[in-house]
């Protein structure tokens, strides 16, 4: 009896955490229906292709101006000198393609003279600090923060938590 008075209020100290429906894990941030989260370490594109997946993410993409203003808050807000985003032309030069949404015509943010592929490298896409945080190609091996995208938790609801049995 006791055991499950306490496994209640477990549930109960877990709703309660959950907020007005917590929808990110601690770190991430919400935004239309969707989890975002930033990469404090500053890595090769891949790299961070790979530390996004390994939370159940990737590498953020953007299609919409409300899409491009939250996610380069959160470049700007951290302060990332250069912050990698999903995008490539590394199979096709010039050939820009999301990582996941393959489409890249409807909305772009390049900064003005980008992209340049300087010196033929720059295959990768970043929101760079000192273009204030509009869009750059850049070499891939270069060492940048990242914005991950991932799904938002289910929302639960109590009444459709079994809170005991
Ligand atoms: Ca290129
Ligand atoms: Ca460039």
């Amino acid at each position: 009896m006791r055991k499950m008075s306490q496994l209640t209020f477990f549930l109960f100290a877990a709703l309660v955490s959950l907020g007005a429906c917590q929808q990110c894990s601690q770190g991430w941030t919400y935004f239309q229906g969707r989890c975002y989260g930033y990469g404090n370490t500053a890595t090769s594109w891949a790299s961070a292709q790979v530390m996004c997946q390994s939370q159940g993410a990737t590498l953020a993409e953007v299609s919409t101006t409300e899409e491009n203003n939250f996610v380069s808050a959160i470049a700007r807000t951290r302060k990332g000198t250069c912050v990698w985003l999903g995008a490539t032309d590394i199979f096709r030069e010039g050939d820009w393609k999301w990582t996941n949404r393959r489409d890249f015509s409807n909305f772009t943010n390049w900064s003005g003279g980008e992209p340049n592929n300087l010196n033929n490298v720059e295959n990768c896409l970043n929101m760079f600090q000192r273009l204030n945080y509009r869009w750059n190609d850049e070499n891939c091996n270069s060492n940048c923060n990242f914005i991950c995208v991932g799904p938002a938790n289910n929302h639960l609801s109590a009444a459709e938590v079994p809170i005991s049995k």
